[in-house]
């Protein structure tokens, strides 16, 4: 008796003790017996079915009788089995974007799609091709931003390979910067001359706790920092928290305006060992974008923090807001010279 007990788990065990001590899970103690029986006189899954009477248990019980049942049946055509597995219906073949074989592009926009045919992807391409085409992939009805992204051979959780810096862009970041300036006394007069767009004390501060934001850029002087302190919360995610590295803490208000307003541009390495920079517009001429993409290559040349070792620059792309990414040959962007440019 119970010779393949395992099949049939508990209820063979407790058929395998003749039916007595052993307590039944869901299943009544006659009925386990009478089907360990069955199975052991291999009696006819009808016969085993029936028996059970399934349709007289409830709920929980009647699953398991007929899983068991079930078990049996399964063991009694084994061969049967195995081919019906091999020949289990074939996968419906996909339409449209779910028929893509590269996952990322499934999310992608029938616009993208068809823009990323225009370059291959990661080929290096020379810096002059590489803005021609992301000035092509700029297709949407708004102006897009040119942005270069860096990926540089650096660890920013340790002290020493941190980069954070500012670069001035020679064209501009083609795009309205409004700064706002805490500072007080006559400071607060130099900063509206200069150009400041919100001028303010301790009560810009409180606005600002308020939830005030109509700014791009929050300059301070330093003796304000202690009590601007308090907003770290609400800056420091925004990228506003005036800084000394990024040049947003100054005693020369004019000069850090008059560079915010011009195509300052602050940057820092984010946790991966990237870098991403907005170097312009894509309605940039050519020759402008070519001279900000070089200014900021530079740049993050120059403040190659100390503790960087090895390869320093592993991968350049640069993209449109809303565009595909064209990597661009690093050395060639590294050495270019610029031409000198014809006068008209
Ligand atoms: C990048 O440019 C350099 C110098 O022109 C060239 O030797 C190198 O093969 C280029 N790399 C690729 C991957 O095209
Ligand atoms: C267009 C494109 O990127 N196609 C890639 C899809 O994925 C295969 C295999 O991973 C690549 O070989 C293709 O280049």
């Amino acid at each position: 008796m119970c010779a393949t007990a395992a099949t049939l788990g508990f209820l063979d065990l407790a058929a395998s003790s003749q039916c007595s001590a052993l307590p039944s899970r869901g299943i009544s103690r006659l009925q386990a017996c009478r089907l360990s029986r069955l199975r052991s006189s291999s009696a006819s899954l009808a016969a085993a079915f029936s028996s059970l009477q399934p349709w007289r248990l409830r709920g929980r019980a009647r699953v398991m009788a007929v899983v068991a049942v079930a078990e049996v049946s399964v063991e009694d055509e084994e061969e049967e089995t195995e081919e019906a597995v091999a020949s289990t219906p074939a996968v419906k073949p996909k339409k449209g974007k779910a028929a893509l074989p590269n996952k990322s592009d499934r999310r992608r926009s029938k616009r993208f799609l068809e823009l990323q045919k225009l370059r291959v992807k990661r080929q290096e391409y020379d810096p002059q091709t590489a803005l021609r085409l992301m000035k092509e992939t700029a297709s949407t009805k708004f102006v897009e931003t040119a942005e270069v992204h860096c990926r540089l051979n650096i660890d920013p959780k340790y002290n020493d390979q941190q980069l954070r810096a500012t670069v001035t862009l020679p064209k501009g970041t083609g795009k309205e910067v409004r700064i706002a300036v805490l500072t007080q006394g006559e400071k607060q007069g130099e900063a509206k001359t200069a150009g400041a767009d919100v001028v303010g004390g301790e009560e810009l501060i409180e606005q600002i706790a308020g939830g005030f934001m109509e700014f791009d850029k929050l300059l301070a002087t330093p003796d304000m920092m202690p009590k601007v302190a308090k907003l770290g919360r609400l800056l420091g995610p925004r990228g506003l928290m005036p800084n000394p590295k990024a040049g947003t803490v100054t005693t020369d208000l004019p000069t850090a305006i008059g560079e915010f307003k011009g195509g300052k541009v602050e940057y820092k390495v984010d946790k991966t060992g990237i870098v991403h920079i907005p170097f312009g517009k894509t309605n940039f001429e050519d020759e402008d974008l070519l001279l900000n993409l070089l200014a900021v290559i530079n740049s993050v040349e120059t403040n190659k923090p100390k503790g960087a070792k090895g390869v320093y620059w592993k991968s350049i792309y640069i993209c449109s807001t809303m565009g595909p990414s064209i990597r661009v040959n690093v050395s060639q962007v590294r050495d270019f010279k610029v031409p000198v440019l014809k006068s008209p």
